[in-house]
Formats: C-alpha cells, structure tokens, sequence
C-alpha cells in the first residue's frame, strides 16, 4: 500500500487514519518518496495556531519547477505537459512538451533576471488564458520570485490596489486577449493601473492580438525579442521549504483583498498529493480543469498539481458559449480529456442549453468529473451525471479555499460512494469539525455547524501579505486552536460532510437554522425555474424572514406569477417544511455575481433589508447592470 496513491475504501480509511495518528510520519513519507529536494528537512511540521505560525519541512531545500519540469524530462521529456487551446476554434491547438516547457520557462526566468528581478521580489501577472501565463508563473519560480496573479478580468482599480499591496516591481501583461468574439485591450487597462503604482519598473508584454498600442519608454518591452535573445539554461534558485511561492488575493467580507500567501514545499506537496488522488491521475491521461489561472483552482489543479505529477493540461483560453455551447464537449473529444474539473455555475448554464450540445460529441473518453467553488444543487449534480457522465463518471464535489491551498474534502473517485451534493470525506491528513456558535465542537453525526480544521496541513496559507493581525483575526481567533473556515456546514450519518454555504448565508427563522443551498435546492427542482438565491431580511415576529430571487427558465414566462408563487413554496414545504417557506419571492433576469461566478449575497441581502442606499464595492461584479434591475423591482 502506498499512501501516495489511494485506490480503494479500505486503503483510504488505513491511510486517513495513519495520517491522523501519525501525521509526520504521513507526510515524512510521501514527501521524500515523491520530490526532488536538493536538502532534507529537519522537522517535518512545528506549528503554533495560537500565533499563528506553520512551519512544514523546515531545513528543506527544493525548486518546485526542478520538481514540476526538470526531473520529468528523463522518462517524459516529450510527454505533452501543456495543450494550449485557443479562443478560436480554428486556430490549431499547441502541444508542449516537458523538454519544451522547461526550455521557455529557462529563458523567460533568465529574462526576468536581465530586468532586475531578483529572489523574493513580486512579479505581478496579468494575462489571459495562454501559455505564457503557466510559463510566467514558472519563470518566477524557478528564480524565486513571488508571483501575484491577477485575474485578466479585474479592472484597474483591482490591479493597482493588488499591486500596490505587495509591491510588485513587475508587470507582465499582453497587447491584449481574446474572450469569445471579443476581444479586451488588457495593455490600456494596465496602463490605466500604473498611474497610480510607482513601484513598478518594468512591463513586459506579450503579443497576442496583435492590436495597436502605446509602449511606454524605459518601462513597456515586448517579451519574445527578449525570449529569443535568451538562454535556455536557467539553474533553479535553490529555495527554502518556507519560502513564499505566490501571493494570491481573495476578498473578504470586509475591507481590502487579501493577499494570501503560500509557501513553496508544503503547497508543492500537498497539492501534488491531492491531484494524483481526487483526479486518479495515470500516466496517459489528458486532463482539463476550465478555471482561470487567475484562481486558486487554476494555480493548484491546472499549473503546479499536474506538473508536479508529471500529467498533461488543457489551458484553454476561451468560453463555454463561443462559437456555441457545445465548446467544451467539443474540446473534450478533441483532445480525448479523462478528467474534466469544472465549477457549479458553469454546469447551471450548460444545463440551460439544448442537450444536442453534449449529444453531438463523443464524451466516452470522460472517467472522471469534478466541481468546485461553491455548493452544487442536486438538478445541476444529476445533469452533470447523467447527461455528461452517463452515470459512469464519479463526480467528485471538492470543498476547498484559496486559503487552503489545496483540496480538503473530497470523494476519492471510484472509491467513496458518492452521495449529490455531498463533499464527502476530507482527505487524508485533513482533520475537518463542526462547532456551534458558543464554541463548543460538536460532536457525533447529524449535526451541522460550523466547519474548521483541527490541525494543520502542508499547504495552508502562511499569513496575509503585510497584515499578519488580520490572517489571526480572520482564521485563527473564531474558535481556540483550530483554523475557521468561515463556511457552514452538515455531517450526516455515515459522516459524509455537505458544505452549506458561507455562514453568513445561514438563516435563523423562528429560531430554526435554514442554510440557504437546500432552500434553493428545491425551489431549483420547479420545472420553471433555472437558479435561485435566498436572503434573510428583518422580522418582527420571525426574527428574519427569507426574502428568494427568482430566474425563470423562460424569461417570457406567462403563467400568472401569483402561481408560481405558491408552488415554490408548496415544493419547498414539501422538501424541507413549511418554515422555510419565503415571504417574499422576486422575479428577475439574473444575480449579481463574482468573476468566479459566486453570487454576491451581500448585494441581495442589502437589497431585501430595503438599505440599498450603500452596496459597497460592486466593481468586481461579472453584471453590475442586473443590481439596478434588481433595485427596481423590489418587493
Ligand atoms: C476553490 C475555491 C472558497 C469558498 C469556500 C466555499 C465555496 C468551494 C465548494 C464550496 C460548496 C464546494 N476557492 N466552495 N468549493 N462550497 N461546495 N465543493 O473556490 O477561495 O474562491 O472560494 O467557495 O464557500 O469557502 S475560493
């Protein structure tokens, strides 16, 4: 049996119970059977969660692109490790070979260094879904430098404040990208951000649409002169196992992003480990996870999980909707794709289309399917099962965070009996628990609460970037000794976790705790309805009261809406109880939400308590313009 693989039930709970009783030994051993480390550690793990301070491998010395390149080149050198495929359908997809891969990430590093950047200096990354985004990413490591990705979505207000944060001393952007039949002038966003970044020296940006646009004397260099100038041999920066790797930003609740910070040997362990195992990774597999690298997700499951693993990665550049629905069945028999990682909302909108969309495409080469990002509901689940797996695809709901790193509650597929809507198990070496409001840990089955993690593992976040108070506050002083997740969620009775949503989603009406996710389950299973979002709003009686936003499938709906009304509610005392029935339901055209298709409660929540005068920062918004929609028809 090895830990590093596991294939069935019985080595899953031998290894997770290995992995709680002897935690050092655990990673002691998959770490030094697995990687390249050019020193030893001294101590697998010392941590301190009162501080908070995490130390994983201390002493060790590595490169985690030596471990994700180099040492695949003897047996994999002309393995594909990367297949670009383009925006347009009809601009032929790329193969990168690990012989490739290492030699453009040696001349982009060797690059980098010829424009100043030395170890521990901030490179900012603001590129759209093309190779030189992975190659960037590599290129700072290999060097290591510490890259901040910023999704090619943000505007330039999020970029400069990102940026600013950190102090990069680095852009590297592109002329522009491609986003279905559209193209965005990402250099003039750039350009708009570095008024106000004094810090930044140098741009370096890459030809990709070839549009016309202003370089800035002494500061704007095109990379590929520079590339072919370069040389192809770059020796890897030998790094501390501590050392910061990336800082990624994810906001808050409150205030500024934060910018989480993850270090090199644990997160190149971790999220190694948990990419051969939720995915089942086998030599000749093709793989795709349709995040941005802008993400955590993209980060940990499409640039260093696979790399490390020695796997082939789909970077695809465009949309699910361009030329029509049918893109990423398309690309999937293209390219034969075995694991498909994908998000909830994503599989909302497929399921919206006609089914000749999948039905045209040979998906038979599909073994596995997963999602991410949020809770998936049970019609979104059975489509992805059956219209995409034919029932013969496990689907496995990962749970996770940016601040995590990597995986943490997971079926292990074909392995753990999957249940829809249900995360599962945690993984080995996650010791996942549920708490209540006044602190206590609850124990047994069929309870819900609170989700935090008792002990740590290889690849949590380390600190917020400048601001090591707040990563206390915000993680580690909700409850004593444990890292808080800020999700709710249930334990049933096999002990199968179902993530409910962030607590502040959760609704105590009459005193009853409702989470939103099953609400919006069952009204979802009305044959008129497409998705749904839940709020609380004041009650004199109740407490609080749900207030539910409402897309119909057909916006041309012409059923009396008084109707639907009440069948809603009569589906959802069916389901769950005539207490969580709504007070109040709205019909509406869309939900604000995130560029990583999260829905912005706070908005609808704002909206519901009539307090609409202050939405806060509405700028990261996919579609702002729904919010005056929404204003406009409140009840
Ligand atoms: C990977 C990612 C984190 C938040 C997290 C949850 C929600 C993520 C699931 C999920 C239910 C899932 N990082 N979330 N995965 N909720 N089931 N499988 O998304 O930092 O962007 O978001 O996303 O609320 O706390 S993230």
């Amino acid at each position: 049996m090895s830990n590093y693989h596991v294939k069935n039930l019985e080595e899953y709970f031998q290894v997770y119970r290995k992995s709680v009783r002897d935690p050092e030994t655990f990673w002691g051993e998959i770490a030094e059977e697995n990687f390249l480390w050019r020193k030893p550690w001294d101590t697998v793990l010392e941590y301190n969660f009162e501080k908070p301070e995490i130390t994983w491998y201390k002493g060790a010395k590595l490169n985690i692109t030596e471990n994700c390149i180099d040492r695949h080149l003897y047996a994999r050198g002309e393995k594909t490790a990367i297949i670009f495929e383009p925006n347009d359908p009809k601009e032929k997809a790329e193969h990168i070979s690990y012989n490739q891969l290492h030699d453009r990430v040696c001349r982009f590093a060797n690059v980098l260094k010829e424009n100043g950047i030395k170890k521990g200096d901030r490179v900012c990354i603001y590129l759209p879904m093309i190779p030189e985004l992975a190659i960037s990413l590599l290129a700072c490591a290999r060097i290591g430098a510490i890259h901040s990705v910023v999704f090619a979505g943000f505007s330039a207000k999020a970029i400069s404040t990102r940026i600013n944060d950190c102090d990069c001393k680095m852009v590297i952007t592109s002329d522009g990208s491609f986003r279905g039949s559209k193209t965005i002038d990402l250099k003039g966003i750039v350009d708009d951000a570095l008024e106000s970044c004094d810090g930044i020296e140098t741009v370096l940006v890459v030809k990709r649409i070839h549009s016309e646009i202003t370089m800035v004397e002494g500061r704007d260099r095109w990379l590929q002169p520079l590339l072919d100038e370069a040389s192809n041999m770059c020796q890897p920066e030998i790094m501390d196992a501590e050392d910061p790797l990336f800082i990624l930003y994810t906001s808050g609740s409150t205030g500024q992003p934060k910018g989480m910070v993850h270090s090199t040997a644990g997160y190149m362990v971790y999220t190694a480990y948990t990419f051969k195992n939720v995915f089942q990774y086998r030599e000749d597999d093709v793989y795709w996870c349709t995040a941005d690298i802008g993400w955590i997700t993209g980060h940990s499951y499409i640039v260093y999980g696979p790399l490390a693993n020695g796997a082939t990665t789909v970077l695809f550049e465009g949309v699910p909707a361009y030329p029509d629905w049918g893109r990423f069945w398309e690309v999937v028999e293209k390219h034969k794709v075995n694991q498909f990682y994908t998000a909830p909302t994503a599989i909302r909108a497929l399921a919206k289309e006609r089914l000749d969309f999948s039905e045209k495409h040979d998906l038979s080469s599909l073994k596995i399917l997963g999602t991410v990002g949020e809770p998936i509901n049970e019609e979104a689940w059975h489509w992805y099962n059956d219209t995409i797996g034919k029932k013969k695809c496990p689907i496995v709901d990962t749970w996770w965070q940016t601040e995590t790193g990597g995986i943490m509650i997971s079926p292990i597929p074909f392995s753990t009996p999957t249940i829809p809507t249900f995360a599962t198990l945690p993984l080995p070496g996650i010791q996942p628990t549920l708490m209540d409001e006044v602190g206590e840990e609850l124990s047994g089955n069929m309870v819900s609460g609170r989700l935090c993690i008792k002990f740590p593992w290889p690849s949590m976040a380390r600190t917020i970037w400048g601001n090591h108070k707040r990563f206390k506050e915000t993680y580690f002083s909700a409850y004593k000794d444990m890292y808080f997740t800020g999700d709710g969620a249930l334990r049933n009775s096999t002990g199968y976790y179902r993530i409910t949503g962030r607590v502040d989603d959760v609704i105590i009406v009459s005193g009853h705790n409702l989470g939103t996710a099953p609400i919006e389950d069952s009204i979802n299973e009305h044959p008129a309805v497409s998705e749904s979002a839940i709020v609380g709003f004041p009650h004199d009686v109740k407490g609080s009261a749900l207030y539910g936003y409402v897309i119909l499938k057909e916006t041309g709906e012409t059923r009396n809406h008084d109707n639907l009304r009440k069948e809603i509610n009569q589906i959802i005392t069916e389901h769950i109880g005539p207490i969580a029935k709504l007070d109040k339901i709205q019909f509406t055209s869309g939900l604000p939400k995130t560029r990583s298709g999260k829905i912005m409660r706070r908005i609808l929540r704002k909206i519901a308590e009539k307090d609409a005068s202050n939405l806060g920062d509405t700028s990261t918004l996919l579609n702002p313009e729904v919010v005056q929609e929404i204003m406009d028809n409140a009840l």
